[in-house]
């Protein structure tokens, strides 16, 4: 008897799920692969429903002989000792990203005379509803706000882009590649800058932009997006108003809120000493940081305390202390940021506080210091890393240089071929 292999990750068995069943049937046994949670993130979508409750889900389904995990999105797990005779896969992965990891199971199956079999994708009205469906799922408040906690737990470092649109929210959403090692790669978050947020619109990033505003802002992306968003905060604003900032926040889903330990005007960090700025003491953002998850009504929600003494020259020990004192009232977790361009501050902060707390998420905004990796930060104990503000570096550069040669050329023809074209601007939204 022949063995035939499908792999699903789907929260919800549709009748394009059935047919593929059925169409494996007639070359033999067939065994389903439940793509484990910390595949199915990297690869697809993210699972609302967990890997273990996935393979009973799919047990029930008359046809399949068994059910394994698949560990390993490019199939090399399953196939290495499985064998099949057959993989069997709707053939909408022949086109786009997928197309990569098909090429790679051929390749695996060439070495033994195993055969891929395409079969016709459905498409009908129940399964495009089904789909909507589960998208519109993973945008509910409920399962992006707890979202940010579960990819902590099941990836080695969080990735977040910054977004302060819907258009930016929907690149961080949608842009997916085929890494280096053929698989797919994509950002787990968005981060809210206040600094891209208030640049936006037009504004200096001095706590200028007001929470109404900022609310808005959240909205314009949870309206197209499913990821998880974590929120700067700023410095919080006052105890009595960063209460009810937590509680707007997690009713709009937002998984976490990071806030800076200073006080009166907050100007950006990365101006350094270069501007005056005070830091709170370690006993009043303690306090805020305590008001703020009292405040909080849900589980998932999450503040964290960002520490700013590496800013503003305070030191090493500074930092470290108020980082253990944060952590004790009531913080979620560290961020630690350095405007240096070497990591090494960032590095000996993270490994000295990992000596005390192994278990408290450490943020890492490497906008300066952009040379370390992202395994490197993870090697050193960082859980998430923000890439806080490139999306708004790369777009004002392009937009200043198309002004200027239009104003130049007292016409648009020069500046065209750079362009988007018009047919693809129109149709931008449905295509991203
Ligand atoms: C932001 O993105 O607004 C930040 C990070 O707070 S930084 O600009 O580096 O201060
Ligand atoms: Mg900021």
């Amino acid at each position: 008897m022949k063995t035939v292999y499908t792999c699903f990750s789907t929260d919800v068995i549709h009748e394009g799920h059935l047919n593929i069943i059925r169409e494996a049937q007639k070359y033999g046994r067939v065994v389903v692969g439940c793509l484990s949670d910390k595949a199915s993130i990297r690869y697809n979508r993210f699972p609302t429903v967990q890997e273990n409750m996935r393979m009973d889900m799919y047990k029930k389904i008359k046809g399949i002989d068994s059910v394994i995990l698949q560990d390993d999105m490019l199939y090399d797990d399953v196939i290495g000792y499985l064998h099949p005779d057959y993989v069997i896969h709707g053939d909408n992965w022949k086109e786009g990203v997928e197309s990569a990891i098909r090429s790679h199971v051929q390749k695996l199956l060439s070495a033994y005379n195993g055969e891929i079999i395409d079969v016709p994708y459905t498409r009908n009205e129940d399964v495009k509803k089904t789909d909507l469906q589960l998208k519109e799922k993973l945008s509910m408040p409920e399962y992006r706000r707890k979202r940010l906690r579960q990819l902590i737990s099941m990836t080695p470092i969080v990735k977040a882009m910054e977004a302060h649109s819907g258009l930016t929210g929907l690149i961080v959403e949608k842009t997916v590649i085929e890494g280096d090692n053929g698989r797919l790669d994509q950002f787990d978050a968005m981060w809210v800058s206040s600094l891209c947020d208030s640049t936006a619109k037009g504004k200096p990033d001095i706590e200028l932009v007001d929470m109404t505003s900022r609310f808005r802002t959240i909205e314009d992306i949870t309206e197209v997006t499913t990821k998880p968003i974590i929120f700067d905060g700023d410095t919080g604003g006052l105890t009595e108003h960063f209460v009810y900032t937590v509680r707007s926040l997690e009713r709009l889903g937002v998984s976490a809120v990071i806030i800076e330990d200073k006080k009166g005007l907050k100007k950006n960090s990365l101006f350094g000493t270069e501007v005056g700025q005070t830091q709170a003491t370690i006993e009043e953002f303690s306090a805020k940081i305590a008001a703020g998850k009292k405040a909080q009504l849900t589980d998932d929600f999450m503040i964290i305390a960002r520490i700013e003494s590496l800013i503003l020259e305070e030191g090493m020990e500074d930092a470290l202390e108020r980082a253990r004192a944060f952590v004790k009232a009531g913080a979620d977790g560290i961020m630690i940021h350095s405007r240096k361009k070497d990591p090494e501050e960032i590095i000996e902060f993270c490994d000295r506080f990992r000596e005390g707390d192994r278990a408290t998420p450490i943020v890492a905004v490497p906008s300066s210091y952009n040379v370390i990796t992202e395994d490197e930060l993870a090697a050193h104990g960082v859980n998430i890393v923000i890439y806080a503000n490139q999306l708004t570096r790369a777009a004002v550069p392009t937009m200043q240089q198309t002004a200027e040669e239009i104003l130049r050329h007292h016409r648009a023809k020069e500046v065209d071929d750079r362009l988007m074209p018009i047919k693809q601007i129109i149709t931008l939204i449905d295509e991203i």
